[in-house]
């Protein structure tokens, strides 16, 4: 078993064209792509206000298009892993957009529904290299890509603030999606950088660039192949007990509490509530002093607190599942071999971890992890992951 290797985007834009060729007889005259994400630690923070410390990945959706007259918007997908028997291809009106099936087409109209009267309709394909509910974030990906195509249609202008940008983006989510997410995702698609991962301050909406460019080390991104779905209610109730703790605790936010304010209003808050809090108080920090080691080069201590969010997400927050518990203490198995730390990333209830290893040991590391999750009757797909480039625009010719 060896790491997958990460399709390049010269392969899916061609792939794109050929596909856009054969459905619409005509060639695209636009291009945009746009990553997915893995968060390195600062888990359920974003809404709080917190701090948050992802990383672009080399995986990412590319779509490509051209502008039309009929008024009529044709979309196909070639993203595998879309909800068994959805349509890969749909039509929908400019004008009025509304949400609906299939699930995938909701993302991409959210940010149409968004986009000023001038905009002409269009026709576009997409295609992924990232797993769809992998919790690598391809629904943000869907919807940055989109930004980045219509925003060549004339949709929006290409002068608009970055952040506002971002949070067009974000309000698809909320409003065609169901899903009241933060602002990670959208935002670190939209300005990573090839070899930096950003500590964001979600308060200020201000990131700082953190360089990631010892080949001494490397991610490795383990996708548990359980799909993970957040539209359900579990990640609304997470975020509105935080919103609820933060009244009682008197604070605009979590990220303006304290271990001590939450240990004096103990008795105010129901027992689950009080883990809810302490996991996102104790994250924040976290995620600001792995920053701190990372940049110093300090791997272990880097890699003890990624287990320590891990066992926080498990226990206090309760966003983990079982087979995400096993592929970090497999991982953990092999400190004495090149593994720092290892951790679920993203909103959890399935999807992936991500693992600090030595680079010089990661084949033996995947060997092992794999062997281990066969034996519970599992799959799982590796990538190792380097810090890549943000969303960018593609013209054709
Ligand atoms: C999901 C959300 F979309 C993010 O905003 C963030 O809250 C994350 O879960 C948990 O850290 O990816």
């Amino acid at each position: 078993m060896a790491a997958e290797d990460v399709l390049p985007t010269e392969t899916l834009l061609q792939e794109a064209c050929n596909a856009f060729e054969k459905r619409f007889k005509t060639k695209p005259r636009y291009g945009a792509k746009a990553p997915g994400r893995v968060n390195l630690i600062g888990e359920h923070t974003d809404y709080n206000n917190g701090f948050v410390f992802p990383m672009a990945l080399p995986m990412a959706t590319v779509v490509v298009g051209c502008a039309t007259k009929s008024g009529i918007c044709r979309v196909e997908t070639l993203a595998t892993g879309s909800a068994v028997d959805e349509p890969t291809y749909i039509e929908f009106p400019l004008k009025n957009v509304k949400k609906g099936p299939p699930k995938w087409s909701n993302y991409v109209k959210g940010v149409v529904a968004q986009m000023t009267e001038k905009m002409p309709s269009f026709d576009a394909v997409f295609i992924s290299s990232i797993p769809v509910g992998g919790g690598l974030s391809s629904s943000a990906a869907l919807e940055v890509a989109t930004y980045m195509l219509l925003e060549q249609l004339g949709g929006v202008s290409s002068d608009l603030p970055i952040i506002q940008k971002i949070v067009k983006c974000q309000k698809a989510e909320h409003e065609f999606a169901g899903l009241p997410c933060g602002i990670m995702d959208q935002y670190i698609s939209m300005v990573g950088q090839d070899g930096s991962a950003l500590l964001l301050d979600c308060r200020s909406e201000q990131g700082r660039l953190i360089p990631i460019s010892d080949p001494d080390v490397i991610f490795l991104v383990i996708n548990s192949n359980v799909k993970h779905e957040l539209t359900g209610s579990e990640y609304p109730t997470r975020r509105n007990q935080c919103k609820q703790a933060a009244k009682v605790l008197g604070v605009p936010s979590l990220r303006d509490a304290t271990e001590a304010m939450l240990e004096a209003k103990k008795t105010a808050l129901d027992e689950e509530t009080y883990r809810r809090v302490r996991h996102v108080i104790t994250e924040i920090r976290r995620t600001d002093d792995a920053a701190t080691a990372l940049e110093e080069g300090d791997y272990p201590t880097f890699g003890r607190l990624m287990v320590e969010s891990h066992y926080s997400l498990k226990d206090d927050y309760e966003v983990s599942c079982r087979e995400l518990d096993q592929l970090v203490e497999f991982a953990m198995h092999m400190k004495d071999d090149g593994v720092f730390g290892s951790r679920m990333t993203g909103g959890g209830f399935g999807g992936s971890t991500v693992t600090l290893v030595e680079s010089r040991n990661v084949q033996k590391i995947v060997r092992y992890i794999d062997e281990k999750y066969k034996k519970i009757g599992k799959k799982a797909t590796f990538f190792v992951c380097w810090p890549s480039e943000g969303a960018k625009k593609i013209p054709l010719y």
